[in-house]
């Protein structure tokens, strides 16, 4: 059964890829499941029908037959259980390492720079911001040191590219704008490796599309 996704009527970023959907989409396209999309507004997404499916009123979701779930982790670890090869190692202790990356990503890495992107555009206009927005780029900053110093000049984390690799590159994604990836020059390749895959070329174009009203390529 083809399984739905949601996504943002409108993304807030305009097509840039950011919103969480991007990283599902990618992972189904990384193993070549085809999907479909619906499309909440901010409104309906706080209303009965997607809190039955998101109990937090947030995209993305994910439906399969009578499965549902949220939180991109558990979408994206699903997705490369049930497509066994693409995205997590047969081997597994290799398997294990991929997973423990992923988890890495979204509570080691994604929490300072969620923070960043909290100072940089929410809390712009906050008095506080001034003196609070160079610490926050320094814990970023040390986070990033030491992926840095663990990825050295290796193509992706763990020996192939994995599940681990998709989450943690959708997350330092965020960073680009705040021009701090630019500072580690592995990782900004690693990120750019990341999206020159074309499966992320497709999710991307295809969310893209709907931001900007253009049809997604073939
Ligand atoms: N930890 C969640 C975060 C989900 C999340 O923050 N989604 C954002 C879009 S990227 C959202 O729905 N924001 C609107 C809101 O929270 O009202 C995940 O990884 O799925």
């Amino acid at each position: 059964m083809t399984p739905t996704i949601t996504a943002f009527e409108r993304s807030p970023d305009g097509g840039k890829g950011l919103a969480r959907d991007t990283r599902v989409r990618w992972a189904l396209e990384e193993v070549g499941q085809p999907y479909n999309v619906r499309l909440v507004s901010f409104q309906a997404m706080k209303q009965p029908a997607h809190l039955a499916l998101h109990p937090f009123g947030q995209i993305p979701t994910y439906e399969q037959g009578d499965l549902t779930l949220f939180e991109t982790g558990a979408i994206v670890l699903h997705i490369a259980e049930r497509h066994s090869g693409p995205l997590l190692p047969d081997d597994p202790n290799a398997r294990a390492r991929a997973i423990t990356w992923m988890f890495a990503a979204i509570n080691t890495v994604e929490p300072p720079i969620l923070e960043l992107v909290t100072a940089r555009i929410l809390e712009a206009d906050k008095p506080w911001t001034k003196d609070r927005l160079p610490l926050v780029m320094d814990r970023v900053r040390d986070r990033l040191q030491q992926l840095s110093a663990r990825l050295g000049d290796a193509d992706w984390l763990d020996g192939a590219f994995s599940a681990g690799d998709l989450m943690m590159v959708s997350v330092l994604l965020r960073l680009r704008a705040s021009g701090i990836l630019d500072e580690f020059t592995n990782l900004s390749a690693y990120v750019a490796r990341g999206e020159a895959r074309p499966a992320y070329q497709r999710a991307f174009e295809a969310q893209r599309a709907v931001n900007t009203g253009r049809s997604a390529p073939c």
